[in-house]
């Protein structure tokens, strides 16, 4: 399993088989709570064939919200017998994190898409689980190449099984703007007709935008939009002539360079563009937090940088949105319940602008790029990705703790951890996969499982187990030669 449980134990001499005739069962009543019930049905009834229909009440496989307050929004308790499967929480998004283990208890091929042969037998087991973080991410980067909403859906899917819970969409950058913006709409109709290399590109409607927001919600994943500024947005200001210094716009841009785009920072009309953008994405995003970049913005003047975060971050909570933001952020001051993203490489800099975050009261996802990065390659012989943070196995990516990294840092100011998958050199979804498996399921593991868990020694092992799952899945994994895939 991964992540590991919190505590699980055996009963020995017990094992359950999901039967023809088996019911799932909801204690409870709630919406989301039958929607966590109808989502187990639907999965298993194409892999096995039954009916299971979902009734109130107690059932065969038994999922109940009246579970103690003490287990936490996204704790859970189940328990696999010889005659039953119960799954207790507090809250629904508990319930389907509870949902989630039991997929994984099942044979691999219970996530098959077609009819397969029984038996399906789960041995016996007691499970209390809760996350040690609340804030588990994946990163995106659909700017550099963008992705369908059918790809977006599927990244969700796969992130949601190892209980990821926030999906970061870095939705502008110097190559493309990816979201409809209905008072600036040259950003999609120009800034988002080509990506790196010269593709098509793309944006997403409201309408897209939506279906995603929601298709996540519904997997208890919250959507966290990125608008990078002031720099890497080249794509706004090749849009719009006026949101320049010079008032003239750029051309559009489909290299790889970073640092040489900047928001012009004096004008009055760059705080307008921001007011509007982050009004409307805001308006179409239930999540708590809106991140506004701020990396690399190599060609803002340091003390303009300082003058631009605090008014952006102004906006963004003038729309009923936390600031989120790379960790160059910290060097200005910043509003309250703000969110730092460290992406730092053990650099002194980077470790003392994440430090300076947590003395102003910030909270702080750690990204370390030379451990967190999935687009770095794993070896010299990675055939895609980059290279400038490191060579990162899955060892490399495994092996550390979110709360010690940076020295000095509060234990108590880190909430969690992301994986960040920018697409520079990730033209379709099968690189995206072969990156991101399997280096992702082992950050989600560092975001949940308590830090005596963490262990690369068995971790390999059940990570093995993953393989017939990605198999049946049809996901282009990465058969890393340190893993014992057998
Ligand atoms: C640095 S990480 C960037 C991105 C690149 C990435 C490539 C960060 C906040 N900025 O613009 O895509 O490296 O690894």
């Amino acid at each position: 399993m991964i992540p590991q449980p919190v505590t699980q134990s055996p009963l020995p001499d017990q094992t359950f088989t999901l039967q023809s005739s088996a019911t799932v069962g909801l204690v409870g009543d709630s919406d989301a709570a039958s929607r966590v019930a109808d989502h187990l049905a639907t999965l298993l009834r194409v892999s096995t064939g039954f009916p299971l229909p979902v009734e109130p009440g107690t059932g065969t496989i038994t999922l109940s919200t009246d579970g103690p307050s003490s287990l936490g929004a996204e704790g859970y308790e189940l328990r696999v017998d010889s005659t039953a499967v119960t799954v207790t929480a507090a809250t629904p998004e508990g319930l389907f994190r509870g949902v989630t283990t039991l997929r994984q208890l099942l044979p691999a091929k219970a996530e098959a898409g077609t009819e397969q042969a029984g038996p399906w037998e789960i041995d016996g087991v007691e499970i209390s689980d809760a996350p040690r973080y609340p804030y588990r991410g994946v990163m995106v980067d659909v700017s550099r190449h963008f992705r369908s909403v059918a790809e977006i859906k599927r990244c969700i899917d796969l992130a949601s099984l190892y209980k990821l819970n926030r999906l970061h969409l870095h939705l502008s950058d110097d190559q493309g703007w990816r979201v409809q913006v209905d008072s600036w709409p040259d950003l999609t109709k120009h800034g988002a007709s080509s990506e790196v290399g010269g593709g098509p590109g793309g944006h997403y409607t409201k309408a897209d935008y939506a279906e995603i927001v929601m298709y996540a919600a519904d997997r208890f994943m919250t959507v966290v939009p990125e608008i990078d500024t002031p720099g890497h947005t080249n794509a706004a200001l090749s849009s719009y002539a006026d949101l320049n210094a010079d008032g003239e716009a750029p051309p559009y841009y489909t290299a790889t360079e970073v640092g040489f785009s900047s928001l012009a920072v004096h004008k009055d009309l760059t705080y307008e563009f921001l007011d509007d953008v982050f009004r409307e994405v805001a308006e179409q995003t239930p999540g708590d937090v809106i991140h506004l970049g701020g990396d690399e913005a190599h060609s803002t003047p340091h003390s303009d940088y300082l003058a631009f975060v605090p008014k952006a971050a102004e906006l963004v909570v003038k729309h009923g949105k936390r600031v989120m933001g790379w960790h160059e952020i910290a060097d200005a001051s910043l509003p309250a319940g703000s969110i730092v993203q460290y992406w730092g490489t053990d650099d002194d800099r980077a470790q003392d602008l994440t430090r300076n975050a947590a003395a102003q009261g910030a909270e702080v996802v750690m990204s370390p790029a030379n451990r967190a990065y999935l687009d770095m390659k794993y070896d010299q012989d990675t055939p895609y990705g980059l290279d400038w943070a490191g060579l990162i196995s899955v060892e490399t990516s495994y092996s550390w703790d979110p709360a010690t990294l940076i020295p000095g840092l509060a234990e108590s100011a880190v909430i969690g951890v992301e994986g960040p998958l920018w697409s520079e050199t990730l033209d379709d979804m099968a690189k995206l996969e072969f990156m991101a498996f399997p280096r992702l399921p082992g950050i989600a593991e560092l975001g949940w499982s308590p830090a005596s868990a963490l262990d690369w020694t068995t971790y390999k092992v059940r990570l093995a187990g993953q393989a017939t799952r990605w198999d049946v899945l049809g996901v282009n994994f990465y058969r890393a030669p340190e893993i014992d895939w057998a």
